[in-house]
C-alpha cells in the first residue's frame, strides 16, 4: 500500500470536526509486537493497527529456535525454517499479506550474529538436530568465532572491539560473517523473508558484527529494504551506533535514557533546539522508544506498571520531531526469563487486544499490555499525523509541568506532578477551542463536542489545567 493511501486511512479514522487541512506527512510509528503469533499480528493490522495509523510492526524472531520456554528462546536459532512457537511459515506468509492490506509493513527481528547458545547437542523446535558450533545444511564449526581472547571465549570487556565482535555474546555461538559463505547462508534467509513480503529487518545484536560485515551482508539484498540495526549505546565503549547508519536506521538508546529522568524529577529541557542533540544518531537515521523487551526488564524506569507515566512518555515521544517512533506492547511479567502464555500444543497464545483502552492498574502475569489499542496512544498517533513536519518549538517547563508547540500544527503538554497544574504554552494555532486527543479527542457522534477533555487557545495562548500524572494534545483537526 502506497504511503499516500496510508495516510487518507489514518486521517479517515481521525474525526476532525472542522475541515482543517492534515500535514501531509506519511503515517510513521511502528509496533514492537513483542513474542506476539502471526495470526494474532495479522488480527491486530486489520482490527487496530491498520485504524489507528500504525506504519509497521517489529515482529519477535521468525526463524526455528530452541526448544524451551523462556521469551529469550527466540533469540537462539537452530535453523532458518520459519516453524517458531510464534507460527508457522503459512502463518507468517498470511500475516504478511493481511497486515499488507491494512496498510502495515512487517519488519522481522532477524538473529544473524549467532546460533544456539547450548553447550549440550539438542533438536530444534521444528525438529531440527544440532549442536553448539553445527546445524546441518547451514553451518559447520570453521563457520563460528572462537576468539581464545577470553577464558570461555565469552565477551567479557565491551571496552574491546575485538572482544565484542569475535567473542560470544552470552555463550551464543558466534558466526564468522566475514566469511563469503557465512554471508551468503544470512542472505539467502533474509531473501527468504524478503520474497514472503517482508519490509525490512531489526539487525539483532548488530554491535557484535563489525559494521562492514552488516554493510556487505544488507548490502547484497534488494534497494529499499529497511535496516534497523541494535547497536545499544554504551558508555566508553568503542562500536557504537554511528558506524551502522550507513545502511539503515539504528535503535538511539539515549532518546529513552534522556526522557527517563524528567518524568521522575519534573526538570525538562529542550533537546536540539540549538543545533545536534548529543550522543544521539541524525535524526533521519534514529528509531526511537521508551522501551523495548530488553530495557522493561531492565535499564527502563518507565514500562507498563507505570500506567499514566508510561503514557506521558509515549506521548512526548510521539509528539516530538526526532527520529521513528517505534511503540512498546508485550506481556506483563514477574519473572524476567518468563515466556508468553503457551496453549497445550506448546505454542503462543494468541490474544487480541481489540478492547484494551488503557492501561490497567494491574495486570496479571502474562496478560498483554495492548499499548496499541490505548486511547491516548492512537489519539498521540493521530497528533503526530496532523503536527507533519512541522519544526518543534522551544518547550515551557513549569514546575511539574511541560509542555511545547508543533509550529502552527499542535501542542502537546504533561504533568508528572501528583498535584493538578495548570501551564500556559505559547502557541501560533489560532484562537478556539479545541479537543485533547489523549483523552477522547472529538466526539464523533456529535461532530461539534468533545469526547474528553477540551482545551482553549486565547491570544496567542494555549492553557492546559492537568490533573496528577496527566497528558494533553490539541493539534489543528481537533478544533471545534
Ligand atoms: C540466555 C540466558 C543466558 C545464556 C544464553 C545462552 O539468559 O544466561 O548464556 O541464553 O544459552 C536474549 C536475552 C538473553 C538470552 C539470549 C539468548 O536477553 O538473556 O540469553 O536472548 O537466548 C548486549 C547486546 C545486545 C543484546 C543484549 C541483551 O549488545 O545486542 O546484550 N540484545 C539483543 C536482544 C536480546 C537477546 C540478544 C540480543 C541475543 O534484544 O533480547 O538476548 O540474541 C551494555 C552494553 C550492551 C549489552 C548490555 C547487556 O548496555 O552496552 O551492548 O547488550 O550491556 O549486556
Ligand atoms: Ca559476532
Amino acid at each position: 500500500m502506497s504511503a499516500v493511501l496510508a495516510t487518507a486511512a489514518v486521517l479517515a479514522a481521525c474525526t476532525a470536526p472542522v475541515g482543517q487541512e492534515p500535514a501531509a506527512a506519511a503515517p510513521d510509528v511502528g509496533i514492537q509486537l513483542f513474542q506476539l503469533p502471526w495470526t494474532a499480528i495479522a488480527e491486530e493490522c486489520e482490527t487496530t493497527l491498520g485504524p489507528n495509523g500504525f506504519a509497521w510492526v517489529l515482529t519477535s524472531p521468525p526463524q526455528e529456535h530452541i526448544d524451551r520456554e523462556e521469551w529469550w528462546a527466540s533469540y537462539q536459532p537452530v535453523s532458518y525454517d520459519l516453524e517458531s512457537r510464534l507460527g508457522s511459515r503459512e502463518e507468517f506468509a498470511e500475516m504478511v499479506e493481511r497486515c499488507d492490506a491494512a496498510g502495515v509493513e512487517i519488519i522481522a527481528d532477524a538473529v544473524v550474529n549467532h546460533m544456539t547458545g547450548q553447550d549440550t547437542p539438542g533438536v530444534g523446535f521444528a525438529g531440527t538436530p544440532y549442536e553448539h558450533y553445527e546445524y546441518p545444511g547451514l553451518y559447520t564449526d570453521a563457520d563460528f568465532h572462537h576468539c581464545g581472547l577470553t577464558s570461555f571465549d565469552d565477551i567479557e570487556d565491551y571496552t574491546s572491539r575485538e572482544q565484542v565482535q569475535t567473542c560470544e555474546l552470552v555463550n551464543l555461538a558466534d558466526l564468522d560473517t566475514a566469511s563469503t559463505t557465512v554471508r551468503e547462508t544470512i542472505g539467502a534467509y533474509l531473501d527468504d523473508l524478503l520474497s514472503l513480503g517482508v519490509a525490512g529487518f531489526r539487525i539483532d545484536a548488530a554491535k557484535h558484527m563489525p559494521a562492514d560485515d552488516v554493510a556487505a551482508i544488507v548490502g547484497a539484498l534488494p534497494e529499499g529494504t529497511r535496516i534497523i540495526s541494535e547497536v545499544i549505546r554504551g558508555g566508553g565503549e568503542p562500536v557504537v551506533p554511528e558506524e551502522y547508519t550507513a545502511f539503515g536506521e539504528v535503535f538511539e538508546f539515549t532518546y529513552a535514557r534522556d526522557l527517563a529522568p524528567a518524568l521522575s524529577n519534573g526538570v525538562f529541557s529542550d533537546p536540539g533546539l540549538e543545533g545536534e542533540r548529543p550522543l544521539h544518531v541524525s535524526p533521519d537515521r534514529a528509531v526511537v522508544f521508551v522501551d523495548n523487551h530488553d530495557t522493561e526488564r531492565g535499564e527502563a524506569d518507565v514500562t507498563y506498571r507505570d500506567g499514566p507515566l508510561y503514557v506521558i512518555a509515549n506521548a512526548l515521544m510521539l509528539a516530538d520531531d526526532y527520529g521513528t517512533p517505534v511503540v512498546y506492547s508485550g506481556y506483563a511479567f514477574t519473572d524476567r526469563d518468563a515466556g508468553a502464555p503457551t496453549t497445550a500444543d506448546g505454542v503462543v497464545e494468541a490474544t487480541t487486544c481489540a478492547e484494551a483502552d488503557g492501561p490497567a492498574g494491574e495486570y496479571e502475569d502474562g496478560e498483554r499490555t495492548c499499548v496499541q489499542s490505548w486511547p491516548a496512544i492512537t489519539g498521540m498517533l493521530e497528533f503526530r499525523a496532523y503536527a507533519g513536519d512541522a519544526p518543534r518549538m522551544p518547550g515551557v517547563d513549569d514546575g511539574d509541568a511541560y509542555g511545547f508547540e508543533r509550529e502552527g500544527r499542535g501542542v502537546v503538554a504533561v504533568n508528572v506532578g501528583d498535584e493538578t497544574h495548570v501551564i500556559e504554552i505559547p502557541t501560533s494555532l489560532e484562537d478556539g477551542s479545541y479537543c485533547d486527543v489523549v483523552s477522547g479527542g472529538a466526539d464523533p457522534a456529535s461532530g461539534d463536542r468533545c469526547a474528553g477533555a477540551e482545551y482553549t487557545v486565547a491570544d496567542g495562548v494555549a492553557t492546559f489545567e492537568l490533573g496528577p500524572a496527566a497528558a494533553a494534545a490539541i493539534h489543528v483537526g481537533a478544533r471545534l
